[in-house]
């Protein structure tokens, strides 16, 4: 299985770079990281670190849920080079000094530290001798503004947690120096951030020799866990497909019970001959919070609340305090009880099935109002989910800033259910395609299309994660001839991927530099970076140098 693989640790530039379509661009950039890291800091770089961006081809805002998702690495990435300082490891254990090529990014040092040790009073420090121990490390992450240098604290994070733990070791991490540079656009749904993440992560590991033995599963899930450090309860769509992507195929990746990834060869010229996928930004930044409001974070609580309003319609007894997603629910209402559902995975038929079968439910929560609004007030809601207030507040607020008058379960849990549909609707046609070669070509790819088309419907009309501009990125690209667009990733600016007659892609991008205001002053340089034609990517690796 894919997640089990070891980590790949290359000693070649040419092992490391495999078989990257842009391979000669991409060893400028790592020669020149090795160039610029050895100016600054006077030594090579021990490692240098990659992970990639990802582009999601369906199936968003369902992965907090715990629904499969279907995205592939792109070539973008992040590249961190590092190694060990000349820090004096005693007196500074873990010091990091921080630096990037982008000059927006300005230099930065920080040092973990411990926390949570009782000042011993000087008897108690002789009588243990130096055993009192810190409980834990801690490293200061702005989690309001955010911050360059906060995705290398949280990648960091999870290393010392799970390597350096004071309460079970000595062993002090190692002082780092490190560079990074990176290629994939920021807020523009490509997951930059979980490449950041996933690469410092894993800089950290190389630097401390920690790789050996990890899978690539479990550098997922410390990456996810590092994410949430920065601030938003995201799934693990991003970091897996950072870590576990191989050319040729995307991954159907599930969450639960637990993180599998299962690549699917993708209809490309090598199966059904002729169309690729075409990633356009709308040079609109993704923001998940604006002000106060993390409307990222709004729809992981209005999906959880979803599932406690739905279990109650649908006669699935859950414990007060507990929070089960949707897709747990769906389970136990499909008579899987939580422990065989823990162990055996719903197969994709019974999925399937169980998803069409619980559709027509979620009409239950429809409110009957009459003032235009599809949402519920708190109250409302606190009422339709059958707990006292205060339990409710405690089970479904405590842990998450949200901010809103009226909570769209109804909306949300539709998308939801629906594009869980899709992308399994998504997943046979691939396997179908890859089975016949390329026979089916053209109805294929209109096939996929169609649900690229109505995941972005509802991505605009029921998530609510669309905006005017992504939209009409959307329509131009229709009108270009696009088999099938949406909006990828967190949404709310960020890119579209569009499914594109190979043949016809330079045609499709000059119909796009005209249709698409903000695209018309760039030159083809400029034009290259923000609307480009992608193939599924190899996941992220590290280099080690001589
Ligand atoms: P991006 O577009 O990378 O911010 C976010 C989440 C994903 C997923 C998508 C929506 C993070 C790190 N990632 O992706 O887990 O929920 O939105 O499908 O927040
Ligand atoms: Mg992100």
């Amino acid at each position: 299985m894919a997640a089990q693989l070891p980590i790949p640790v290359y000693t070649t530039l040419s092992d490391a770079l495999g078989d990257l379509q842009t391979a000669t661009v991409q060893a400028e950039r790592w020669n020149s990281v090795v160039q610029e890291y050895e100016q600054r800091f006077g030594k090579k770089p021990a490692y240098i670190a990659r992970a990639p961006g990802r582009v999601n081809l369906i199936g968003d805002h369902i992965d907090y849920v715990l629904f499969g998702v279907f995205p592939a690495a792109v070539e973008q990435d992040i590249l961190i080079a590092c190694g060990p300082s000349d820090a004096n490891p005693d007196a500074h254990p873990g010091s990091v000094a921080a630096h990037n090529l982008d000059p927006r990014y300005g230099p930065q040092s920080f040092a973990p530290m411990l926390k949570g040790a009782p000042i011993p009073s000087a008897e108690e420090q002789q009588e243990a001798a130096g055993a009192v121990r810190a409980e834990s490390w801690y490293l200061d992450i702005n989690k309001r503004e955010l911050r360059w240098e906060s995705y290398v604290k949280a990648g960091y994070y999870g290393v010392l947690d799970r390597f350096f733990h004071p309460s079970t070791t000595d062993e002090r991490p190692a002082p780092v120096d490190l560079l990074v540079t990176g290629c994939v656009p920021a807020g523009s749904g490509l997951s930059s951030s979980a490449a950041m993440v996933v690469a410092s992560t894993l800089a950290f590991l190389a630097v401390n020799d920690k790789i050996s033995g990890l899978t690539k599963g479990q550098l997922v899930e410390m990456s996810m866990e590092n994410e949430t450090r920065v601030g938003v309860n995201s799934g693990g769509m991003d970091q897996a497909a950072s870590v576990i992507s191989m050319p040729e195929s995307a991954l159907y990746i599930t969450f639960f019970p637990s993180l599998s990834a299962e690549p699917i060869p993708l209809p490309t010229p090598r199966t059904v001959p002729g169309a690729v996928f075409v990633c356009a930004n709308s040079l609109v930044v993704s923001d998940k919070v604006v002000g106060a409001k993390t409307r990222y974070n709004l729809r992981v609580v209005e999906t959880l609340v979803s599932a406690r309003v739905l279990a109650r319609h649908l006669g699935v007894a859950l414990k007060p305090t507990e929070r089960p997603t949707l897709r747990e629910v769906l389970g136990r209402w499909l008579g899987y009880t939580e422990a065989k559902d823990q162990s055996s995975d719903l197969d994709t038929e019974t999925l399937r099935d169980g998803l069409q079968r619980v559709l027509p439910e979620v009409e239950k929560l429809r409110p009957a109002r009459t003032d235009g609004q599809l949402g519920v007030t708190m109250e409302e809601m606190i009422e339709w989910s059958g707990l006292e207030e205060s339990v409710f507040r405690e089970v479904y607020l405590s842990w998450v800033d949200v901010e809103a008058t009226h909570f769209q379960l109804f909306k949300r849990t539709k998308h939801v259910f629906e594009e869980a549909l899709r992308v399994l609707q998504f997943r046979d046609v691939c396997l179908r395609a890859t089975a016949t070669a390329g026979a089916l070509a053209e109805g294929t790819l209109r096939e996929l299309g169609a649900l690229m088309d109505a995941s972005h419907d509802s991505a605009a009309v029921l998530c609510e994660n669309s905006c005017a501009e992504v939209d009409a990125l959307v329509r131009a690209a229709k009108d270009a001839g696009a088999y099938g667009s949406r909006v990828t990733g967190a949404g709310w600016g960020g890119c579209t991927v569009s499914l594109v007659a190979e043949d016809a892609v330079p045609a499709f991008i000059a119909h796009m530099r005209e249709a698409y205001p903000p695209y018309r002053g760039l030159d083809d340089g400029a034009l290259s970076q923000v609307i480009f034609a992608t193939k599924p990517s190899r996941g992220a690796c590290v280099l080690k140098l001589e």
